[in-house]
This record gives structure tokens, sequence and C-alpha cells, in this order.
């Protein structure tokens, strides 16, 4: 699994025969991507999730997404503490991703190293990506089910929720529970919540990660969620991801392809010079641009 999502995350020819290999073999694990602001206890709760899930004998892959932190090769998670418990388990697979200069992005590595646990038979697959930022949510809602994670005092998510900018997640998971604020967290959440616009409303667990109470519950409660879509509803909700997927990764390219073109293109650096000549006007510039990435 590590050598073929290193393959992937090069963008290696390898790799994409063996995405054409494994494709047939996906869509049997439940996929849950755990979004929220630094620090709130993502990787924690990933751990905890996965002691929990080893438990009643699941077996889990956990990718974690960080696109400030540059990849180290070798080095697992930068991520501290507890998933190492875990690193010699061999139900249990987990891997840091993290920028790297590939044409597609880290978007497209991930959904692919997604892909590549759930054909590898894992049950559960868990994608943590730091942030609330569109991009954020893109990379976690290609999933079955998307947890946002929050703590008590972290409003900023909470004015997000509110302001209507942020997708409303599936579940929402209040940690930290024993810290004294999380009482007002929760009232605060419940009051953006009612002033949101969507029809559904999540439902809002409590957890504290470090010692894994709660988790169990919010297992119970994203199976759930799961289950409610029915199988007709969650292959239309996979049918959806895969365009979302499809666009994101393509978007990822085509930036990636213009600039190339800007940075060392003949005939871009010549009509560049030609525009700021005032020779030539930005519309036309950009068309030459757009056919020197992609054709006509
Ligand atoms: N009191 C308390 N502390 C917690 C809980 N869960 C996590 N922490 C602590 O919060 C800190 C951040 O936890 P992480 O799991 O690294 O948080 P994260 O969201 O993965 O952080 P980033 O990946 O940096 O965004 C650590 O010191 C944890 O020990 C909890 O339920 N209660
Ligand atoms: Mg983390």
């Amino acid at each position: 699994m590590a050598r073929v999502i290193s393959l992937l995350e090069d963008g290696a020819a390898d790799g994409r025969s063996v995405i054409r290999d494994l494709w047939p073999h996906t869509g049997r694990a439940l996929t849950v991507g755990l979004t929220g602001p630094p620090g709130v206890g993502k990787s924690t709760l990933s751990a905890a999730l996965v002691t929990f899930l080893r438990a009643t004998g699941e077996t889990v892959g956990v990718l974690s997404v960080d696109p400030s932190s540059p990849f180290t090769k070798g080095a697992l998670l930068g991520d501290r503490i507890r998933l190492s418990d875990h690193f010699l388990d061999p139900g249990v697979y987990i891997r840091s991703m993290g920028t790297r200069g590939h044409l597609g992005g880290l978007a497209e590595a991930t959904f692919l190293a997604m892909r590549v646990l759930d054909a590898a038979g894992k049950d559960a697959v868990l994608i943590e990506t730091v942030g609330v930022g569109q991009s954020e949510i893109e990379v976690a809602s290609v999933v079955d089910v998307v947890v946002l994670v929050l703590q008590p005092g972290s409003g900023d998510a909470v004015q997000a929720l509110k302001a209507g900018v942020m997708e409303i997640p599936d579940v929402i998971c209040v940690n930290k529970r024993d810290h004294p604020d999380a009482h007002a967290m929760r009232a605060e959440l419940t009051r953006a919540l009612s002033l949101s616009l969507a029809t559904s409303r999540p439902p809002v667990v409590e957890t504290d990660a470090r010692d894994g109470s709660g988790v169990e519950e919010l297992w119970a409660t994203i199976v759930r969620r799961r289950d409610a879509l029915g199988a007709d509803g969650l292959a239309e909700r996979r049918r959806q991801s895969l365009a979302r997927e499809l666009r994101t990764v393509a978007i990822a390219r085509a930036a990636a392809r213009i600039g190339v073109m800007l940075d060392g293109d003949a005939v871009v650096g010549e009509a560049l010079a030609r525009l700021d000549a005032r020779a030539l006007d930005p519309l036309a510039a950009v068309e030459v641009l757009y056919r020197a990435a992609f054709g006509e």
C-alpha cells in the first residue's frame, strides 16, 4: 500500500495502471472525513476511533492530509501522539499526505490513496483534513460521511456555519467535552444550526478523544448517517462525489498546466511582452495562454 500510494503521489505511470486495476475492487469501505480547525483533536479522535474499531474487529486506514506541512518521506505522522500505538497492528494503515510536486496535487493523491485502502480491504477509511475552508471540505467531502470536529471556544467554525459559507457536515463532533465551555459551545452550535437554511440538521455528538468517551456513540452516529441514506441514496451520493472529485482534480491539473506555460512557454512569453507593451490586449493574451495550455 505504501509503495502504491507513493507512486500515486509522484504521478508515476505505474501508479496509473495500478489504479486502473484496483478501481473495480473499490466501493466496499465506509469512508469518513474528519475536518475542522487546527488543534481541535482530529488526530487524537482518529486514534480513538481506530482503537474502538479494532476492538470490534474492523480494519482501518487513516489518511492525514496537511497541505501546510511539506511531505518528508519516511516521517510517518509528524502528527504526534497515539496514532503511533497502532503502527504495529497489521489491521491498521496510517499515512500522512503532504504536498508533493505532482500535477494533480494533494487532492488527487488523497482521493487515490483512499481507493487503495478501500481496495486493500480496509473496512473503514478515515481522512483527516485540517481547516474549515472550502478546499478542505472539498477533500473531505468525497467521503460517505463528513464529520466536522470542533472544540469548545473555536468560534470561527461556528461563525462559518452561521454565515452559510461552510457546507453543512453530516455529523458535528464537539471534542474536548471535558472542557468547562463544552456546554456553551453546544448551545452556540444549536443556535448557529437553527439559523442555517439547510433542510437537515446534523446530529451533534460530544467526545473526549483522550479517554475515548463518546467515541462509540460518534461511530454509531456516523454509521447511522450512512445507513439513513439507503443503498440508492449512498449510490447517488457517491456518484455526486465522483463528479466533484473529477472537477477538483481536473482544475488542479489545468492550473498546474497553465502555470507551466506562464513560466516557460516561448509563445506565451512573447504574448506577455506584447501585452506589457500594449501591443496585445488582455483577452487576446488569455487566448494565447489557453491555446498554449490546452490546444484549440
Ligand atoms: N482536554 C482534551 N484535550 C484533547 C482532547 N482531544 C485532543 N486533545 C489534545 O488537543 C491537542 C491537539 O490534538 P490533535 O489530535 O493533535 O489535534 P488535531 O486537530 O489533529 O490538530 P492538527 O492536526 O494540528 O490540526 C493535543 O494536545 C491533544 O492531547 C480531548 O478530548 N480533551
Ligand atoms: Mg492532526
